[in-house]
């Protein structure tokens, strides 16, 4: 049975790092989020009353009768159904402790349009996105740059992954929150991936993996937009 993912519709978003892994992998997918009406179906799956377990939010994966949210749980769920994690306990672990440092990142990009809530628009919370901003462009960009960076040196098969010597997708949600914030602050990232070179190699290596190309070059893959997580707003870079 094809897994079904449910996100939101005319945005990557947190649902794109679920796509990267399902189209690494050739599974059977229905992507939910590019059908008619999908966001009042997803509205629907979360208000239903007949799951023990629902999710509080999207993205998540129905896989028959499981339902998964958390972009992080669901990478958990497919990296060890289609070898996309190691199979030993402490690195497939690891793997998750990676993906959930890159869910930090991704929260945090997302707070520096956004800083004071998801329920004011942009325009209301200016002043404090350019605060943010700066804080976000010239501390936080670095540290978890540096971070990848000592993890890809340190990892003792070589610099080519963040773990072990095969593809994890702990690489793929690495390739997304760069391709995210090279799109968000192109300005800062220039100079940000020149310090962080094993970060931009791996960044290229997984653009390059034949399923993830195909994909980025088709259709299914949306442009990043002002709606989404990662917004380019020029004042913001720097
Ligand atoms: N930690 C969750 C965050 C989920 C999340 O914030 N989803 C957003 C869309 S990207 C949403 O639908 N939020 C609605 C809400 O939080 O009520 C994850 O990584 O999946």
């Amino acid at each position: 049975m094809a897994y079904e993912l449910y996100y939101w519709s005319g945005i990557q978003g947190r649902g794109e790092f679920v796509r990267l892994a399902l189209e690494e992998s050739a599974a059977d997918y229905l992507d939910k989020g590019r059908q008619p009406d999908c966001d009042g179906a997803l509205l629907d799956f979360l208000a239903r009353r007949d799951l023990a377990q629902p999710p509080f939010a999207a993205p998540f994966l129905k896989d028959g009768d499981v339902v998964i949210g958390q972009t992080s749980a669901i990478l958990l769920y497919l990296g060890d159904r289609h070898q996309l994690a190691p199979k030993d306990e402490a690195m497939r672990i690891w793997t998750h402790q990676i993906q959930l440092t890159i869910a930090d990142l991704v929260a945090e990009a997302h707070d520096v349009h956004h800083p004071l809530g998801a329920n004011l628009y942009y325009e209301e919370q200016k002043p404090e996105a350019l605060r943010r901003a700066k804080y976000f462009r010239e501390e936080r960009i670095p540290q978890f740059l540096a971070w990848f960076e000592t993890i890809l040196a340190r990892n003792p098969s070589g610099e080519a992954h963040l773990v072990g010597a095969a593809v994890t997708y702990a690489d793929l949600s690495l390739f997304q929150v760069v391709e995210g914030l090279a799109y968000a602050f192109p300005r800062r990232m220039k100079r940000a991936l020149a310090d962080a070179p094993s970060v931009a190699a791996l960044h290229q290596a997984v653009a390059r993996r034949p399923r993830i190309r195909a994909y980025l070059e088709s259709s299914r893959r949306l442009a990043f937009n002002e709606q989404g997580i990662f917004r380019h707003y020029p004042e913001l870079d720097g």
